[in-house]
């Protein structure tokens, strides 16, 4: 079936695109011309009719033959105005036709990829571009678009030192030559520095789904007030009754064009009831899923509260707030901290916009410190972590065998070893995490 989508968003706009794809794309687009479109990948100026014969608009068609298009059917553009009278006119008449309908979300890619004009690893780095809010969003998926043949080279090698095995195991040493065997292991060890290395680097996942940072800290410190003044807006109730914020706030926030969710959370104390006691609980789970606790003190009170000692970490920042209240000592708390590796500690006064500008460079020397410039990896998704995790755990398991003691053993590593990588490309299993992936598409694409 031929389908179609508005690629462009709707609204007002110089133009408007719509894309249509499939077995008869072409015919479709020469009865709305009334014309022949016979250049290839040629911006060509049409009359658009309708099927009364009455003009719908004038604009673009761009024909790309099957071979030559995104989604491995022949695909047509049609440029129009862009105004919603003229896109919607052109729409009903696709819609009217039987040969005709409108696209799911995603179709287009997932055509793309039924068709073999791109793996799956793709797909999700095309919809990471498509959903990229930030820069270096942007330059993770364009990086990791193109980077999918890494998985193929991998699984290549594997698939070769496989078939060296199972020659092994069916002929006997008369038929075969003597080095069959040799260099094997150091193959696989080189892939499997080469994983590891990837699987100890979580940057990827980072930039995809942000950096957190999880402030914590006990009830009225101003934990909340904090998340407000770093997002300039009222996100959080700010009162001076303990136990405010009971849920925890998630807001998307940039540091240096990075991605970063913040989460306020609720103070950390024996809990009166349950709502609060599951509030607690909250609190500790963010803070345990972050990748930077902001644990906040409030500096009259003089000490760290026992319960808060265990949270205090390396991935910790300490910021001792209230500096402007008159018994505002953090001497105390400083010198407890000597005993804790830190991130660092900042005194701040959010009532009075005190020791902010410190905090936000601190803020910003963390995120700059996250190599993600040096990030090589290629996993952006729990999805890539767990197939390489185990891609990785049958090639040491494979390490570990003498291949000529138990051939058998070391062949079974390696098949699973290569199906794993199989399926991050979607060679194998592709069906069961289509719709997952395509849910999150836009129509147009
Ligand atoms: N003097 C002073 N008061 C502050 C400062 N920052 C916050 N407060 C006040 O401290 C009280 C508690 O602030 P919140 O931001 O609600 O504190 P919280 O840590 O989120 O509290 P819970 O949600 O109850 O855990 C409010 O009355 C704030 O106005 C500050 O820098 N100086
Ligand atoms: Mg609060």
């Amino acid at each position: 079936m031929n389908f179609y989508a508005l690629s462009t968003p709707p609204g007002i706009s110089g133009i408007a695109v719509v894309r249509l794809s499939g077995k008869n794309a072409l015919q479709i687009a020469n009865q709305i011309s009334r014309g022949v479109i016979d250049e290839p990948r040629t911006a060509l100026l049409k009359k658009f009719y309708d099927q009364n014969g009455d003009l719908i608009d004038e604009g673009i068609m761009i024909w790309y033959p099957e071979e030559q298009s995104y989604t491995g059917d022949h695909v047509v553009e049609m440029h129009t105005h862009g105004s919603k009278a003229v896109v919607e006119k052109l729409m009903d008449e696709l819609d009217l036709r039987s040969d005709c309908r409108l696209a799911e979300p995603g179709e287009f890619t997932k055509t793309a990829l039924q068709n073999n004009k791109i793996n799956l690893y793709e797909a999700e780095c095309i919809a990471d571009l498509l959903h990229a809010e930030t820069e270096a969003q942007r330059v993770q998926a364009l990086r990791l678009k193109n980077s999918s043949p890494k998985f193929m080279e991998w699984r290549e090698t594997i698939l070769d030192v496989l078939s060296k095995i199972e020659a092994s195991i069916d002929f006997t040493d008369e038929d075969l030559p003597i080095d069959i065997l040799k260099n094997n292991n150091s193959k696989i060890k080189n892939i499997l520095k080469e994983i590891d290395v990837m699987l100890d680097d979580s940057m990827g996942e980072v930039i995809r789904d942000g950096y957190k940072i999880a402030i914590i800290g006990p009830p009225n410190v101003g934990k909340s007030s904090f998340l407000n003044m770093l997002i300039k807006r009222q996100a959080a109730i700010v009162s001076s009754m303990k136990g405010t914020t009971r849920d925890i706030i998630e807001i998307k926030y940039q540091i240096n064009n990075y991605p970063v969710i913040l989460t306020d959370t609720a103070g950390i104390r024996k809990a009166k009831n349950k709502v609060e006691k599951t509030g607690v609980e909250l609190a500790l789970s963010a803070s345990k899923e972050s990748n930077l606790d902001v644990v906040m003190l409030d500096g009259s009170q003089n000490k760290i509260p026992e319960n808060i000692k265990s949270l205090i970490s390396s991935k910790t920042l300490v910021v001792i707030n209230k500096k402007d209240k008159k018994n505002y000592n953090a001497k105390p708390i400083m010198k407890a901290l000597k005993s804790f590796k830190i991130k660092d500690c900042i005194e701040i006064s959010i009532k009075n916009n005190d020791g902010i500008d410190k905090l936000n460079k601190v803020l910003k020397k963390v995120v700059a410190g996250l190599n993600i410039v040096q990030s090589t990896t290629l996993i952006s998704r729990a999805r890539h972590r767990d197939l390489l995790k185990n891609c990785s755990q049958s090639l040491h398991g494979f390490l570990k065998v003498d291949t000529i003691k138990d051939p058998e053993k070391s062949a079974e590593d390696l098949r699973l070893a290569s199906n794993n990588l199989g399926h991050i490309v979607g060679f194998i299993g592709v069906e069961e995490i289509l719709g997952k992936i395509f849910q999150d598409f836009c129509i147009g694409k």
